[in-house]
């Protein structure tokens, strides 16, 4: 009879335990079975008056039934206690890693360049992206028709612009940051010293070295008696402070409407530098790097800007910011930029 007791008392306590949903209404269950009075103190009481048979069986019971009804109560008292987070948690954990913001590889590098160019006293100058075709091809000398707008396979929009000067009034997206310079001319008078960085767009194949977006710097310095040794002397020093090494340059002759004469610099393979050129991945085992365009200021630009040539003269360069971020660290694929992938951009920190 006291074993099915005990047993009964065992099914209804736990389960009210289990349903209790606040720490009162556990605590009354409490004192309802554990209690001073409690139904199972009672049972407890009373197996000293019990016989000896019985003793044996429902001593262990009752004392065993006591210790379980406890764990349960504790264990359903951190269940529906509401503890503050700061409780729960465990300050000997280490800490977790706060990840901030960052700049992206390709602004790191611009500003530098920025600030070296600025160093050597010139102004940071930017343009629209959205062009009309005086000043991405005409004004630079390449009317229409002239075959080397083929160079720039052109975004065209459809939008058209007010400006009276373009015999083709169709706006695009800016292939170069050349046209900076001819706004820049056209509205302050010489000495000029500018860089001009900014976005540009080419519609072409996407390749390891190539995207239809990608950056460009403008350079121009405008003078009395500026010569071709002005330019590799400026050039040469940005260079050699830019990769932080000897670094040297070599000018090729070459050709763009809007300089005369006009060169292509190339510069020391910075990875293979005085090392094997043999196995040089990123030069092609040449040694060289092509960095970008360059040339003195082609009369016919001064004219169209408004600049007298026969007292002024200057040089204009201008390089892909892509191609030098990736000489400088080593990337092997100008699409990593444009890819938002975190494992790359996290290593500029
Ligand atoms: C020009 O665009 C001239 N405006 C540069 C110039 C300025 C010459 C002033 C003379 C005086 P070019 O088309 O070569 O030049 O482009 C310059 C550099 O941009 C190239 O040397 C290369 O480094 C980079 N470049 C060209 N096309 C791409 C592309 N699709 N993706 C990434 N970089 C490119």
């Amino acid at each position: 009879m006291e074993k099915e007791n005990i047993l009964k008392i065992e099914d209804e306590a736990m389960s009210e335990i289990s349903q209790a949903k606040n720490p009162q209404e556990i605590e009354t269950i409490r004192v309802k079975y554990l209690g001073r009075q409690g139904v199972l103190t009672e049972i407890l009481k009373s197996i000293k008056d019990l016989p000896l048979e019985e003793k044996k069986i429902i001593g262990p019971m009752a004392n065993s039934l006591r210790n379980e009804l406890e764990e349960k109560i504790e264990e359903q008292k951190n269940k529906v206690s509401k503890k503050t987070s700061w409780e729960r948690i465990d300050i000997t954990q280490p800490g977790e890693k706060i990840r901030t913001g960052h700049l992206h590889p390709l602004t790191i590098v611009r500003q530098e360049i920025e600030e070296i160019f600025s160093s050597m006293g010139f102004s940071v100058i930017e343009g629209p992206e959205a062009e009309n075709d005086f000043y991405n091809f005409e004004g630079l000398n390449m009317p229409p028709n002239h075959p080397a707008r083929d160079m720039h396979d052109t975004f065209w929009l459809k939008a058209e612009t007010n400006d009276r000067r373009p015999k083709n009034k169709k706006m695009l997206l800016r292939t170069h940051t050349s046209p900076v310079q001819v706004r820049y001319m056209e509205k302050n008078k010489p000495p000029i010293r500018i860089i001009c960085p900014g976005k540009v767009f080419r519609y072409e194949d996407i390749d390891a070295g190539h995207e239809i977006q990608f950056h460009h710097l403008e350079g121009l310095m405008v003078d009395k008696d500026i010569s071709f040794s002005n330019f590799k002397s400026v050039l040469q020093s940005f260079f050699e402070k830019f990769f932080s090494k000897n670094i040297s340059l070599r000018i090729r002759p070459s050709y763009f409407p809007f300089v005369e004469p006009g060169f292509e610099m190339d510069v020391t393979c910075p990875r293979c530098y005085k090392k094997n050129k043999k196995e040089c991945p990123l030069c092609s085992s040449t040694g060289w790097i092509e960095m970008g365009g360059a040339g003195m200021v082609h009369p016919k630009v001064f004219e169209m800007s408004g600049v007298d040539s026969s007292d002024w003269q200057g040089f204009a360069f201008g390089f892909g910011l892509d191609r030098i971020t990736m000489v400088k660290y080593n990337i092997p694929d100008i699409r990593l930029f444009y890819s938002g992938d975190l494992r790359f951009i996290r290593q500029f920190y």
